[in-house]
């Protein structure tokens, strides 16, 4: 059974407990330790807690037999996918300001609640902190300890390199369209979004049972970052389709010029006149001229197409899943729950 996002919750009191503790040591004044409770409240809890969650449902799936969320393995487990929500938060209240987006999880961003602007950028830098006082605190003894240490730096890596390349293939000023590509975006996609959100719960979970041989975790790879590029396309095209209210967030991509890939897509698909459309409208702050275009993506049956994509990466997904080799303990229903959980999501 998988976990429910209350049995999950359950545990953040602990965490924030704990990182207050770490910090009280430091004597720092009482509103500068409210303030990241605050923070940490704030930015940390509220979401889906997909990817959190799921280093407990894969731990109970490699160990066969769920983990029982009164037990002191479901806090480990859970508490290593706490670390991932805290690494998300750190990129969320980042990519905000460097998106200039207005809601994150039907919430104001940070960065715009009262009193907060540029604070956030420090309060971005802490909840990144925190992950290893925790892993400190509780993993030190174990022999995994140095490979999750450095999972959390290298995947750190992997995600900055990919905003970064996100930001320059974005510039505000300058709209070039032929600066886009599909393989740009594939490369922006696997590097901001799938190593942390799709590879990192499952390496931390095969860390975390004694699993982490060099043949599961290539295999975690293989599977977990076309699953992730998947996923980030759904993030594109949800950014300029769905609804808001059931999304919790505004989409930015149209305004904010971004290698989408809704705008690759349409980039392939446009005659001259429709590209010069494009070519007028994309990238420029204004709803007027992100309507024009958010109107020739309806000319052009993006949203079909991408139905009809999405088919097929599933398929494509499903048929590597079923070659999986489980000898050393791995199992082809850990990547079957992933694949579930974002078929088809509208949020
Ligand atoms: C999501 O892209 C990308 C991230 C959350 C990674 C940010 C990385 C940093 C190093 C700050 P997005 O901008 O499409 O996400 P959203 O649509 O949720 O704003
Ligand atoms: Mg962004
Ligand atoms: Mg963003
Ligand atoms: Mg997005």
């Amino acid at each position: 059974m998988p976990t429910t996002l209350a049995e999950f919750e359950s545990v953040w009191p602990r965490i924030v407990a704990d990182i207050e503790g770490h910090v009280k040591n430091y004597k720092l004044p009482q509103q500068s330790l409210d303030w990241l409770i605050k923070q940490l409240n704030y930015n940390t809890v509220g979401g889906k807690c997909n990817r959190g969650m799921s280093v407990v449902d894969t731990s109970s799936l490699l160990r066969n037999k769920t983990l029982d969320p009164a037990s002191e393995d479901y806090f480990r487990a859970a508490l290593l996918g706490w670390m991932i929500e805290l690494l998300q938060a750190f990129f969320l209240v980042s990519d905000d300001i460097m998106d200039s987006s207005k809601t994150r999880r039907g919430s104001p961003c940070w960065y715009l609640v009262p009193n907060v602007g540029m604070v956030a950028i420090n309060d971005a830098f802490m909840l990144e902190s925190s992950i290893y006082l925790l892993l400190k605190k509780h993993f030190r003894q174990e022999k995994s300890y140095i490979d999750m240490v450095e999972l959390f730096h290298e995947v750190t890596l992997q995600t900055e390199l990919g905003q970064m390349c996100d930001l320059l293939t974005a510039p505000e000023d300058h709209v070039d369209l032929d600066n886009f590509s599909l393989e740009k975006f594939s490369f922006i996609v696997i590097f901001k979004t799938a190593y942390y959100s799709f590879y990192l719960p499952v390496a931390l979970a095969l860390h975390f049972c004694g699993f982490a041989t060099e043949r599961n975790l290539q295999t975690a790879l293989d599977i977990l970052i076309p699953m992730g590029e998947y996923f980030q396309a759904q993030d594109d095209y949800l950014d300029a389709f769905a609804d808001p209210e059931t999304l919790g967030k505004i989409g930015t991509d149209i305004q904010d010029n971004k290698c989408s890939w809704l705008i690759n897509q349409a980039l392939r698909k446009v005659n001259p006149e429709q590209r010069k459309i494009l070519e007028e409208n994309y990238g420029v702050k204004s709803s007027e001229t992100e309507a024009k275009v958010k109107a020739l993506y309806h000319e052009l049956k993006l949203a079909e197409f991408y139905e009809q994509w999405e088919e097929e990466r599933v398929a494509d997904l499903k048929t590597k899943i079923s070659k999986v080799d489980e000898s050393e303990g791995l199992k082809k229903e850990v990547f079957e729950a992933f694949l579930k959980k974002i078929y088809k999501r509208s949020k």
